[in-house]
């Protein structure tokens, strides 16, 4: 999440009550309207990166291959139009690395042996991307599954608690999720509930 998805409280508030219900990752995706940029950007980045840290949650940053160092991150999700995973690769040997893959022609030209997970989705239709691609359903995490049994799949988009299970049983290893958690009533309930 980003700043630009906290309508219903502080987003420090927010990540510290989903670390309570028991996520296991977070990611600082702050992009889109609203979104804060330059320096107040760095800014909410440290504070959100300083908790994640003190409680042992892996922190992502979302394209901004630039805060690696800085924010000493744990790992960098990536899309196809991002830089490469390559280029990431070469400076950071031990670096998570995460890249969207929509469909096969996108999965055709994906690095997969440099990557440690893949982002499948959207998945379901999703308010929280406003560029979001046509929905996949879950056939494409069970495509993806059927190819690579191995590999790391996070499905993501428009998952909430009622069809995240459907996510895992088509193959995912896991869930990214944004707005049932930003707007929900009950943040910690409805981590425990996915
Ligand atoms: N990429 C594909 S869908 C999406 C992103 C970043 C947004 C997911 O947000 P939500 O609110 O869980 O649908
Ligand atoms: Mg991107």
């Amino acid at each position: 999440m980003g700043t630009q998805n906290c309508i219903k409280q502080d987003p420090e508030q927010i990540l510290r009550e989903a670390i309570s219900g028991g996520i296991t990752a977070f990611q600082f995706r702050e992009k889109g309207k609203g979104s804060l940029t330059g320096q107040a950007k760095i800014a909410m980045a440290m504070k959100l990166r300083d908790i994640c840290y003190n409680e042992d949650i892996p922190f992502f940053i979302n394209d901004d291959v630039d805060l690696i160092e800085l924010l000493q991150v744990d790992g960098v999700h990536i899309g196809q139009d991002d830089i490469s995973a390559a280029k990431i690769r070469e400076k950071h040997p031990n670096l998570a690395i995460g890249l969207s893959v929509f469909n096969d022609a996108e999965l055709a030209v994906s690095p997969l042996s440099l990557i440690d997970y893949i982002g499948a989705g959207p998945i379901y239709q999703t308010t929280s991307k406003e560029d979001a691609k046509q929905v996949t359903g879950t056939k494409w995490v069970e495509s993806l599954r059927s190819k690579y049994p191995k590999l790391p799949i996070v499905g993501i988009g428009g998952i909430d608690t009622g069809n995240a299970a459907k996510v895992i049983e088509a193959g995912a290893n896991g869930v990214a999720v944004i707005s049932v958690i930003t707007k929900a009533d009950n943040i910690e309930e409805a981590v425990t509930n996915i």
